[in-house]
């Protein structure tokens, strides 16, 4: 992969704080017993395991008086992250960031943002994640990672990594969408995000909605970052999720929207988030995961 050089640095983010408190804090470790670095070092790549950064226990944490659960902890995670994403960025290794509830792309994206100024995303998601403390029904950071890296939010997470540059709405594609909140719907059309739903994948087809998704977040950028939430799969593939939702994909197009990214040399960065081990059967989800991420990265059948 031409794009990427040899050297991966897999960064461990155990937070579930997002997520309320749901158990996706042990997906780094699920993934990592999943066997992540063996798999990626049969590829061909020397791994630089960052290890995990440690997140405090929610009773430890002071949670603010505003509707946003856990805050301060959460911040201070993504500041951290958002450090390191950096750093690993500058010795022009491919970050790799193992979660941990999606909260975490706050972190996550503002790192690669100081490198990668003009990037495109892809947000593989049952969710849009696009809600404000104003829409969400939860308060749960997690539902809020897009609006964040809008500029939309509180500002405690918007000036996460300092408030500089901001993701372009035009460069950024949601896959596999089945589950807005009315807010979500809103903000969406306002600013334009191009939304390959459930609905269009079965019209469509995987391969096809990958080429037009790849076709936007290619053009006119410096670099793509592949943000994968494990419930855009359906549950009966990846029940370890923190928030399942019925009718997602199944394991081949996941695999497939894998191999078209890879295939077409863009892939810059990459999160897989909120795997919930409570709720997984023998690790398959961490398993399935890790699977996707020898496909992101050029594993191939033949
Ligand atoms: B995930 C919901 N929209 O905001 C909310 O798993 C769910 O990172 C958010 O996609 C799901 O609480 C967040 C109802
Ligand atoms: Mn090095
Ligand atoms: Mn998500
Ligand atoms: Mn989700």
């Amino acid at each position: 992969n031409p794009t990427i050089n040899n050297r991966i640095s897999i960064i461990g983010v155990p937070l579930d704080l997002g997520a309320d408190r749901r158990g996706v804090d042990m997906g780094p470790s699920a993934i990592r017993y999943a066997k992540v670095g063996e798999k990626l070092q049969s590829l061909g790549y020397e791994i630089d395991d960052k290890g995990d950064i440690v997140a405090n226990r929610p009773d430890s944490c002071y949670v603010d008086g505003t509707s946003l659960k856990y805050l301060d902890e959460i911040e201070r995670v993504n500041t951290e992250l958002c450090r390191m994403v950096a750093e690993e960025m500058a010795k022009t290794h491919f970050p790799l960031i193992l979660g941990g509830d999606h909260s975490i792309a706050i972190g996550t994206i503002s790192g690669v943002l100081q490198h990668k100024k003009k990037l495109g995303v892809l947000w593989f998601d049952a969710h849009g994640d696009i809600n404000t403390a104003v829409t969400s029904p939860s308060g749960n950071i997690h539902g809020m990672p897009v609006a964040v890296c809008f500029g939309r939010g509180h500002e405690r997470l918007t000036g996460v990594g300092g408030r500089a540059a901001k993701l372009d709405p035009g460069k950024f594609v949601m896959i596999g969408i089945r589950d807005l909140d009315p807010g979500e719907k809103m903000l969406l059309k306002e600013l334009g995000v191009v939304v390959y739903t459930m609905h269009e994948i079965d019209i469509m087809g995987m391969a096809k909605v990958m080429e037009a998704a790849i076709k936007i977040v290619a053009n006119g950028t410096d670099g793509v970052h592949v943000s994968f939430d494990m419930d855009v799969i359906d549950p009966l593939h990846a029940p370890g999720v923190g928030t399942p939702v019925l009718g997602g994909l199944t394991y081949r197009e996941s695999h497939l929207a894998m191999e078209l990214i890879s295939a077409a040399n863009i892939v810059t960065s990459a999160e897989f988030v909120e795997v919930n081990t409570i709720l997984d059967n023998r690790n398959q989800t961490a398993k399935v995961a890790v699977d996707l991420m020898g496909s992101l990265l050029g594993e191939r059948v033949l």
